[in-house]
C-alpha cells in the first residue's frame, strides 16, 4: 500500500486506512483555514446564482455551510436520507481504482486540506473546497447521484479493460466541466467550474471557447488539460441524457476507439453539434 505516488501528492497520506479513507479531524482545521474557507464560499456564492444550473443552486440553498469547513458527518445526516451516498474523507487524490470502488459503493471521497491563501483563484489538485463545494450539492440529485454510481461501475470494469484514460475523458468533461441547457441558456454543472473563480462565468460567457453538444464516444476520444481553462466544454440537455449514455457496456466502445489517435482539446468535428464555435484556445488559467 503506497501512499506516495510518482509525483508529490499533497496531503497526509501517512493514517490512511486500506481503502485510503481517514478521519476528517475537524477540530485540527485552523481559524485561519476556517475564514479561507469562509471568503472562497462568499466568492462563488455570488457566482454560481447566475452560471450553475437551477439543480446545483436549489441543494445550495438547503444546505448552510458558508459558515466555515463544514463536518462530513453533518452532511451524510442530509446526503444519505437522499440519496444514499456518503462523504468519505480522504488525505487528497487516490489511485482511480480506489476512487471508483468508492463511487460504485456511493462513497464520495472528499480531501480534508484546504489549499493556501495564494491559491484563492486557481488550483490544480482537488482540494476540500472543490471536492466539497464543487461535487457535493450535485449528488443530492438522483437522477446525478445514479450516474455516480454508474460511472464508478463502469470505472472498475474500465480498469480490467486498461480503458482508464477514455473513461476519465468521460468524467472530465461532465461531472468536472460539464455544462448544461437551461431555459435561461447555459449553464455549469461541473465541479471544476462550479467551484472556480475564473472559469465559471468564462465557460457560459466567453467566446473564446467551443461549445458542443454532449457525444459519448467523441467524448471518449477527446484530450483534456488539467492546468488551463478548458478549451472545449459539452453540453447535455439533461441529467436523463448522461444516466442513459452509461446504460449500455461499454467494451465495443473501447473496442472502437482503442488505438484511434484522441481529439486534441480545442478540436471541432464535422459531426460536432455546435453551440459555439470558440475563437481562440484556452488562455492559461
Ligand atoms: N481521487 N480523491 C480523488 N478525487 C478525485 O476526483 C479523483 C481521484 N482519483 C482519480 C480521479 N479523480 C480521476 O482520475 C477519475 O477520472 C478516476
Ligand atoms: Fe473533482
Amino acid at each position: 500500500m503506497t501512499g506516495e505516488t510518482e509525483h508529490k501528492l499533497r496531503g497526509d497520506y501517512s493514517r490512511m486506512r486500506p481503502d485510503y479513507t481517514v478521519d476528517q479531524d475537524w477540530d485540527a482545521y485552523s481559524p485561519a483555514e476556517h475564514e479561507l474557507w469562509r471568503r472562497l464560499y462568499a466568492r462563488q456564492l455570488s457566482l454560481v446564482a447566475k452560471y450553475a444550473s437551477e439543480e446545483f443552486n436549489e441543494t445550495l440553498a438547503t444546505l448552510d455551510y458558508g459558515t466555515g469547513i463544514p463536518r462530513f458527518t453533518a452532511i451524510n445526516e442530509k446526503l444519505g436520507p437522499a440519496t444514499s451516498w456518503k462523504l468519505v474523507a480522504v488525505p487528497g487524490l487516490v489511485p482511480d481504482l480506489v476512487f471508483f470502488e468508492h463511487l460504485a459503493n456511493r462513497r464520495f471521497p472528499v480531501s480534508v486540506w484546504i489549499r493556501e491563501p495564494a491559491e484563492f483563484d486557481y488550483i490544480v489538485e482537488p482540494d476540500i473546497f472543490h471536492d466539497f463545494f464543487g461535487h457535493v450539492p450535485m449528488l443530492f440529485n438522483p437522477v446525478f447521484a445514479d450516474y455516480m454510481q454508474a460511472y464508478g461501475r463502469g470505472g472498475i470494469k474500465a480498469h480490467e479493460l486498461g480503458a482508464i484514460e477514455m473513461l476519465s475523458r468521460l468524467y472530465w468533461y461532465t461531472v468536472e466541466f460539464g455544462l448544461i441547457e437551461t431555459r435561461k441558456g447555459l449553464r455549469a454543472y461541473g465541479a471544476g467550474i462550479l467551484s472556480s473563480g475564473g472559469e465559471i462565468s468564462y465557460c457560459v460567457d466567453s467566446p473564446d471557447p467551443n461549445r458542443v453538444g454532449f457525444d459519448l464516444l467523441r467524448i471518449m476520444q477527446t484530450r483534456y488539460k488539467i492546468d488551463t481553462y478548458q478549451e472545449t466544454y459539452f453540453v447535455i440537455k439533461d441529467f436523463q441524457q448522461l444516466f442513459d449514455a452509461t446504460a449500455p457496456d461499454f467494451s465495443p466502445y473501447y473496442e472502437q476507439l482503442r488505438g484511434r489517435e484522441p481529439y486534441v482539446p480545442s478540436a471541432i468535428l464535422p459531426t460536432d453539434t455546435i453551440y459555439q464555435r470558440g475563437l481562440a484556445p484556452a488562455r492559461a488559467a
